[in-house]
This record gives C-alpha cells, structure tokens and sequence, in this order.
C-alpha cells in the first residue's frame, strides 16, 4: 500500500510538472505595490513618455468624478520605505497635472505625513505652485511651523483636490525622493 501511495504521489509530481510546462507568464502588470488609494484615484504604471519625467515609467492617476479628493498613498510595505526620515531635510517629487484651472484654489494638492501615533501632519500647497504640465514640489521637512519627530511615519499620503467634485483628470507622479539642501 505505501509503495502505491508512492507512485501515486510521483505519478502526481510528474503531471503538475507537464501542466507547469504549459504555461509560460510573460508578464502579469498585477499591481502598482506600495501604493493604496482613497476616495477617487486608479492608479497604475504609466510609460508612456510624454507623462514620464525620469527613468522609464511614472505613476499614473485616473480621478473620476464624485469626489473633490484624490488620494495616492505611499504604504510602509513599499519596498524602499522609510520610517525615520531625520537623515534627511526635504522630500521632493514631480507631477503633472494636464489643466491647473481644474485644481482647487486653496488647497490644490496636500501632502500628509501620518505617524505611527495615529496624528498627521498637512503641508498643503495652494494652486498658484502649479502650471500646466510637470512641477516640481518640494516639502520642507524642517518647517518650524510643522514641526514632527520625523522619527516614526506610518504613511505617506499625496491628495490632489479638484475645484468641483465632478471635474475628472488624469494626472502623474515621478522621481519621489528625500534629499538634503
Ligand atoms: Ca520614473
């Protein structure tokens, strides 16, 4: 009986081998990883070169109508996530937005560190910063008026806000990266 159940599970082995050889994945695109959203925001990997600001791809986001908010969220799984940022003073990236006179005037884009505490900090940029196509944002870490530890973030959240729930845009990130000046 042990030797039939021994061929039996080799006789196993050996079709899951033949169904393993039929099939070859070139390439799933299953996620952009790292990366959540909130309220109205698709993201996925863009290469088309026209939206891309560095290297061969940009993150893409589809905002759709019904909501003024459009969240994109940097998660503590991403691969190169940090939590303490003191090493550094500035977190800088770029994005493109196809219309600025769509973005809402006060706040059109925020960006929120929220601490393993639970509480977040807002730098909000107002939509005068911006102009039609790439812009470069640049968050001073350091800013006496927010100061945090910089010793614990969670999360990293970028909000883009339209001037009218209803106003749909397709906008794009590149290049994040935490340096010195
Ligand atoms: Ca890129």
């Amino acid at each position: 009986m042990k030797r039939v159940i021994g061929l039996m599970v080799l006789l196993a082995l050996v079709l899951s081998g033949v169904a393993a050889a039929q099939e070859k994945l070139i390439d799933n695109f299953e996620s952009v990883h790292g990366f959540t959203t909130e309220n109205k925001a698709i993201i996925s990997y863009n290469f088309d070169p026209e939206f891309v600001k560095e290297g061969v791809f940009s993150l893409k986001v589809v905002k759709e109508a019904g909501d003024q908010r459009s969240m994109v969220r940097l998660r503590n799984y991403h691969r190169n996530f940090i939590s303490d940022l003191t090493a550094y003073n500035r977190l800088g990236f770029w994005v493109y937005f196809p219309d600025v006179s769509l973005l809402r005037e006060d706040v059109a884009l925020q960006m929120s560190f929220w601490l393993t505490s639970g509480s977040k900090i807002n730098f909000p940029f107002p939509v005068t910063d911006f102009q039609n196509g790439w812009n470069y944002v640049k968050v001073d870490l350091t800013d006496p008026t927010k100061y945090f530890s910089r010793k614990d973030v969670d999360l990293i959240e970028f909000q883009v806000r339209t001037a009218e729930p209803d106003f749909e845009m397709v906008y794009y990130y590149d290049d994040i990266r935490f340096f010195n000046e």
